[in-house]
């Protein structure tokens, strides 16, 4: 049997870290004068920090200099930072462990392909660092989602063809950088916004071992979307 590679997003896939994302831009654009919503921090999820930084700027109409743009970027992540110290496994998303268990007993690779530059910090602090193969974070890529290097670094890294990657993504711009790498692309989340994705799935609670299983015996994503058919 060929080895795949089950490549995860890290936030709104095994942990929700949008909730401190959230607490730490919402205090950063109050303190400039800029009201900001939770559905606005919804538009920043799998967003890089300095790409989520200037739309918050755009959104009050706010020019910064650049040194000033550069300390708020520090501020901003220094307080995000105080809320990943206090994460532990109790924050993993239900069905995630399992999922992993269960991809490794079977013998198939795990990875990471996260836009965030703290993710292997958040992955020591819930105890799932063990478990990854390969970590690709936004320390390793210069273009984001849905550009799909990151997906495709992991995929070099795990030494897999592409065709054999499966990836987990809640951001609209992740399953398409999923489906620009050829890979299998599972969303995680709302149908509404993942329509582009292979599959839509309402949280990794909903995945059992016979998915796993189909996933694993899938060849292609042609032939994974054939079999989701029958
Ligand atoms: P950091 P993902 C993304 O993580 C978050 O969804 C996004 O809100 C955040 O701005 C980005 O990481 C960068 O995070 O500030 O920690 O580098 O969904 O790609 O795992
Ligand atoms: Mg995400």
């Amino acid at each position: 049997m060929t080895t795949k590679g089950f490549i995860f997003d890290l936030d709104g896939v095994i942990v929700d870290t949008a909730k401190y994302h959230f607490m730490a831009w919402n205090d950063l654009a109050n303190s400039l004068g800029i009201a900001f919503s939770e559905a606005q921090n919804e538009q920043l999820k799998g967003v890089s920090r300095v790409d989520s930084l200037k739309k918050i700027l755009d959104w009050g109409n706010i020019t910064l200099t650049d040194q000033e743009f550069a300390s708020r970027m520090t501020s901003k992540n220094q307080e995000y930072l105080s809320y990943i110290e206090q994460m532990n496994e109790s924050e993993i998303l239900p069905g995630v462990l399992n999922a992993l268990l269960y991809i490794q007993s079977k013998g198939h690779l795990i990875g990471l392909g996260s836009a965030s530059k703290n993710a292997r910090l958040i992955l020591e602090k819930v105890g799932l660092i063990s478990h990854f193969d390969c970590i690709i974070d936004g320390t390793d890529v210069t273009r984001a989602k849905p550009d799909p290097e990151v997906f495709l670094k992991a995929a070099g890294a795990l030494r897999l063809n592409p065709d054999h990657c499966i990836v987990f993504e809640d951001a609209a711009a992740g399953i398409q950088a999923a489906n620009a790498a050829n890979m299998i692309s599972i969303g995680i989340g709302n149908e509404e916004f993942l329509f582009e994705a292979d599959l839509v799935l309402s949280g990794m609670k909903e995945i059992d071992e016979s998915m796993i299983d189909t996933l694993v015996w899938s060849n292609s994503k042609s032939e994974f979307k054939k079999h989701k058919q029958l």
